[in-house]
């Protein structure tokens, strides 16, 4: 599909891609595909306004209501899943199939959300004063900004939106200045949805295609409750204190250093399949991607040769053709971080396979590469550094403590998962005393996660949790309600206060 084809699926008008000084190159080929509109600060200032008033009708409306909008957003996804697709490969470069999954999760989220724009449940507390009865309220909490990065160029901004649109809240979504088409497309079915529902206010959902530090504005703004951000560690910590300043929230995703632990026991089958999707699914460029593998000694040489067969046969080329598994890495700072890495691998006592630049003289402007395996004697700095790029560490491990303490011993908390048939070790990778992160899979991959759970990690990958599960509540705000239905007046505590 070119873009033009693409665009006039989506309706949009063909002026859409070309306005704005802001030049959108693929990573496919380095071809321009689009010049997009960028905002100034005081576009940001007005959007945050008109972001306020928003939020101030929206909140008023029924939250089953409020589902209905989702709904139609969902509908317009499912119509649209196939051009979106195509606009999210030929943008990030990801396979089709992957940008396809991405929208589906777009549209995962979306009835999940619909659903639980009946759920925003509190609970009914006992009170210890009689004739006292104390409840959970959950009610909207302003305006929600979203910072999304090119990896998920628009589930990350679902995940976010689809819940907080049902909550209450109103959005101001900064995408990823690599992935701004795919935003302005999220944005119109947006707008398609919010045309169909009837009433929803105008600019419920809102953009801002800027840099960093146009976007300042929005993160030290007070109007915004919510920041959610998703992308590297070095973001976070420029962000995460100027907004704890100002005593805004935070749902933060950011750097992971996944790892999968292969035991004994596993099924080297299932493992070298979840490590390789894992390891060079998305070129690597998921933040849930596999960087880290852990093989008992025992079965180490015929993992790691299976594996090597494995990754030898990996076709790397264009995503959009049917048979290829790795596209292309997103940029040119993308290829030198991966190759600096490599060499730091490679000082650090390292052995590379693969981790070449390909297909150069067939795309001068691309950067494809074929992935890396490097087998390491220890967990070096290197190693616990998070480098966006499909290069895959393997170590040793002796016994299954070791191999849980190499799997903790990095900076980051996001994803993890163990290969095994022993329900002893699993259990124990799943308990308190196993791995440390958000998501702790087994015998399944460290990538890929559904949308029902809860989506995020813990130390350096900043503790938020977006998507499924109970991650709506920190869209809301909560207050109690103590209501006092007798004629006395108790105090709590049994303290005595007696006036007259
Ligand atoms: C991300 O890379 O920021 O679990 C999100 C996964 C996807 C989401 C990744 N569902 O790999």
């Amino acid at each position: 599909m070119k873009i033009e084809d693409i665009s006039k699926s989506l309706g949009l008008d063909s002026k859409a891609f070309d306005r704005g000084d802001l030049i959108v190159k693929s990573p496919i080929d380095g071809s321009v595909i689009g010049r997009v509109q960028q905002a100034t600060s005081k576009d940001v200032s007005r959007k945050i306004t008109q972001a306020v008033d928003a939020f101030h009708h929206w909140r008023e409306v029924p939250a089953p209501r409020r589902g209905e909008l989702v709904r139609l957003l969902g509908e317009e996804l499912r119509s649209h899943k196939d051009a979106l697709g195509h606009l999210v490969t030929l943008e990030n470069g990801k396979l089709l199939q992957e940008g396809l999954g991405e929208v589906q999760e777009m549209i995962d989220i979306c009835d999940f959300a619909v659903g639980l724009s009946r759920q925003l449940y509190g609970l009914t507390i006992t009170s210890e004063r009689p004739g006292h009865h104390m409840r959970e309220n959950w009610h909207p909490l302003g305006p929600v900004g979203v910072i999304s990065a090119f990896n998920f160029p628009v589930a990350v901004w679902s995940w976010n939106s689809a819940i907080a649109f049902v909550c209450g809240d109103s959005v101001l979504w900064k995408p990823s200045d690599k992935t701004p088409m795919t935003a302005l497309a999220c944005q119109h079915l947006f707008e398609r949805a919010a045309a169909k529902f009837g009433d929803a206010p105008d600019h419920l959902s809102q953009i801002m295609v800027c840099g960093r530090k146009i976007a300042q504005a929005m993160i030290d703004d007070p109007r915004m409750p919510l920041i959610s951000a998703t992308g590297s560690t070095a973001m976070g910590r420029a962000i995460a204190p100027r907004i704890a300043e100002r005593f805004g929230r935070t749902i933060l995703e950011l750097g992971g250093n996944n790892a999968i632990i292969v035991a004994p026991s596993a099924d080297l089958d299932l493992a070298i399949r979840g490590t390789v999707f894992g390891a060079v699914g998305t070129c690597g460029q998921r933040c849930t991607s596999t960087r880290r593998l852990i093989v008992q000694g025992s079965i180490y040489d015929d993992f790691i040769s299976r594996l090597k067969k494995a990754y030898a046969s990996i076709p790397v080329g264009n995503p959009f053709e049917d048979s290829v598994l790795v596209g292309p890495l997103i940029d040119q700072t993308a290829f030198k971080g991966m190759e600096a890495a490599l060499e730091k691998a490679k000082e650090a006592g390292g052995v590379i396979w693969g981790g070449g630049r390909v297909l150069d003289n067939k795309y001068p402007d691309g950067f494809y590469v074929q992935p890396a395996i490097v087998e390491m004697s220890g967990q070096v700095d290197i190693v616990r550094e998070e480098t966006f790029a499909p290069i895959l560490y393997v170590m040793k491990y002796d016994d299954f403590e070791e191999a849980i303490a190499i799997q903790n011993g990095v900076p980051q908390g996001l994803s993890s998962s163990i290969f095994t048939n022993d329900v002893r070790e699993a259990e124990k990778f799943t308990s308190t005393a196993g791995s440390d992160c958000g998501i702790a899979n087994v015998n399944i991959g460290t990538s890929g996660a559904e949308i029902g759970g809860a989506f995020g990690g813990e130390k350096e990958t900043g503790g938020g949790r977006e998507s499924g599960s109970d991650s709506w509540k920190a869209y809301m705000r909560r207050s109690t309600s103590t209501v006092n239905y007798s004629n006395q007046l108790p105090l709590a505590q049994g303290i005595e206060f007696d006036v007259g």
